[in-house]
């Protein structure tokens, strides 16, 4: 039997370093025999993707800047992939940011500069990113994002991203009608937290982590290779059937009252 994502090429976006999701995707994709395509916004996480590529003994397709706020960045970043690799297969999109001022305190007092950057980088650019990419996909595929249960629940301090990553999730179905009759699917992957550079130093991570052991129904934490499979599994035919739709791998915390 052929590997789940043989001859399929997949772009990642937001490998930061080896704590990343998209990291935890990255090998989950390799070892199902994906061909990979990487995008990075710092010069930083480009040399950390390159060591943790070459230790692995992973052979990317490609390595291509895209800052995801900047719609020329985009646009050429997908030319560029597009000259190079033809058709592709897939997309993650594990891109998201809003200041740490805002993710503390009161929703009530988010500044408009900080809504607008919040929805520019983590939900507006799933839109943007999809639009060029849906270019490439001649074949169908699929497009992952990632989103957390704040989108659905108030949960402390996540504030603003809540508010981005609703319109994430919104998007994700818009999307998903809009490029389905090409044969592309678009789904996200709610997951529970997981000690990331994005994380660290946000107040109120610690005690959602623990909270997790206490209360979810697997009692135990998640970590990016669970991630990184459900997102495989989105990518792959397996899930063909799948569109519009945001998987929870959180232990199954988000069924407990
Ligand atoms: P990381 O810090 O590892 O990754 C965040 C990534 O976002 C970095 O690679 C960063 O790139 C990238 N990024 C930020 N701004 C831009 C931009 N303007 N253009 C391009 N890339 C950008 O954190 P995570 O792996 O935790 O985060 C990945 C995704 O997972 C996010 O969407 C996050 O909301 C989501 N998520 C995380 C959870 C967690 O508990 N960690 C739980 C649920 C969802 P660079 O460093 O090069 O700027
Ligand atoms: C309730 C939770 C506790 C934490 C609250 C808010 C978390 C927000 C996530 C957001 C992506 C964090 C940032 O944007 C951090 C940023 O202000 C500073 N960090 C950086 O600039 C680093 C260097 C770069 C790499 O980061 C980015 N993003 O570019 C939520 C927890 C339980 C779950 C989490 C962490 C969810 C999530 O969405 O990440």
């Amino acid at each position: 039997m052929s590997a789940i994502l043989q001859d399929k090429t997949i772009v990642v976006m937001g490998v930061a370093n080896n704590r990343s999701i998209a990291w935890g995707i990255t090998k989950s994709l390799h070892n199902a025999g994906a061909k990979l395509i990487f995008t990075y916004r710092q010069e930083r996480s480009k040399q950390k993707l390159e060591k943790l590529l070459e230790k692995n003994d992973i052979e990317p397709q490609m390595v291509v800047a895209c800052d995801v706020e900047d719609d020329d960045s985009i646009k050429q970043a997908f030319q560029e992939i597009g000259e190079t690799n033809g058709t592709i297969h897939g997309l993650v999109h594990s891109v998201a940011f809003a200041n740490t001022d805002e993710l503390q305190g009161e929703y009530a007092d988010t500044s408009r500069d900080g809504y607008l950057t919040a929805q520019n980088i983590s939900a507006y650019s799933l839109v943007a990113v999809t639009r060029e990419a849906r270019k490439l996909m001649t074949e169908g595929g699929g497009i992952v994002t990632q989103t957390y249960l704040g989108a659905e629940r108030v949960v402390p301090n996540y504030n603003v991203m809540g508010v981005a990553k609703a319109a994430l999730e919104a998007s994700v179905r818009y999307l998903a009608e809009d490029v389905g009759k090409d044969g592309v699917r678009v789904n996200a992957v709610s997951a529970g937290p997981i000690r990331t550079l994005s994380a660290k130093g946000v107040s109120g991570f610690n005690e959602k982590m623990s909270v997790i052991e206490e209360k979810a129904p697997l009692r135990r934490q998640v970590d990016q290779d669970q991630v990184g499979d459900a997102t495989m599994f989105l990518l792959s035919d397996l899930a063909r059937g799948v569109t519009g739709e945001v998987l929870h791998v959180d232990s199954g915390f988000h069924i407990v009252a």
